[in-house]
């Protein structure tokens, strides 16, 4: 028997699974479509739905329906935003080393894909942030190219979806070289005191040491 199972449940803003309690499961803002060992996750509304398709019976096309609780997890630590965990890193370390960090925790310097994944990130840096210095590394460099900014998957950046600092102060990025002959190659984001908008990110030296933000899948269970 075939089946192909999509869930659905709610999850949304700062939903932090697993960090109360080790192993704790949520019923919150996901959906999901599973085949086998594959499965694709998402978010909206508040209730499962299972489609369940049964191959040994395709010429009567049985369908069935029912309704389950959606259950994602993060790892303590991480907070759940949507399908993604987020892991705010206190270690300071220059950007290669970030990326080796993430990866050792099963995920990789965040890659942001959406208007709303930033702002779920500028939410929580204002608490993160203890002052102006307290800044995170992002998945983002032209250390290939220069120019050339793409993410740690390979995957080129949208200029669309790019928030580089623009302001009287800042116009990034500028592959400024007094700091480091070699120019600035890697990404960070954070700004504080905060200002309005999503514009907070910064080309820099990938030799400083900082804080970074890790980024994984969340399990569906
Ligand atoms: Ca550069
Ligand atoms: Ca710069």
């Amino acid at each position: 028997m075939q089946q192909v199972e999509a869930v659905d449940g709610r999850g949304g803003d700062g939903v932090e699974a697993g960090r109360s309690a080790a192993g704790k499961r949520t019923d919150h803002d996901c959906w999901g479509l599973k085949a086998g060992p594959m499965a694709m996750i998402g978010c909206y509304g508040g209730v499962a739905l299972t489609l369940m398709w049964r191959s040994s019976v395709i010429l009567t096309s049985r369908f069935s329906f029912t309704v389950q609780p959606c259950v994602v997890r993060c790892d303590a630590g991480w907070r759940l935003n949507g399908t993604k965990c987020y892991h705010f890193s206190s270690n300071r370390l220059n950007w290669t080393e970030s990326r080796d960090m993430c990866q050792r925790l099963r995920g990789d310097l965040v890659k942001i894909e959406s208007r709303e994944e930033q702002e779920f990130l500028d939410g929580k840096l204002q608490t993160e942030m203890i002052d102006n210095g307290d800044k995170f590394w992002i998945g983002l460099t032209d250390s290939e190219a220069e120019g050339q900014w793409v993410w740690t998957d390979g995957s080129p950046l949208n200029s669309s979806l790019a928030f580089w600092a623009d302001n009287d102060d800042n116009k990034e990025p500028d592959n400024w070289t007094v700091e480091d002959p070699e120019g600035e190659d890697c990404v960070r984001m954070g700004q504080k005191p905060f200002i309005e908008g999503l514009k907070w990110w910064y080309d820099r030296s990938c030799q400083i040491e900082q804080r970074s933000i890790c980024e994984k899948t969340a399990k569906i269970l």
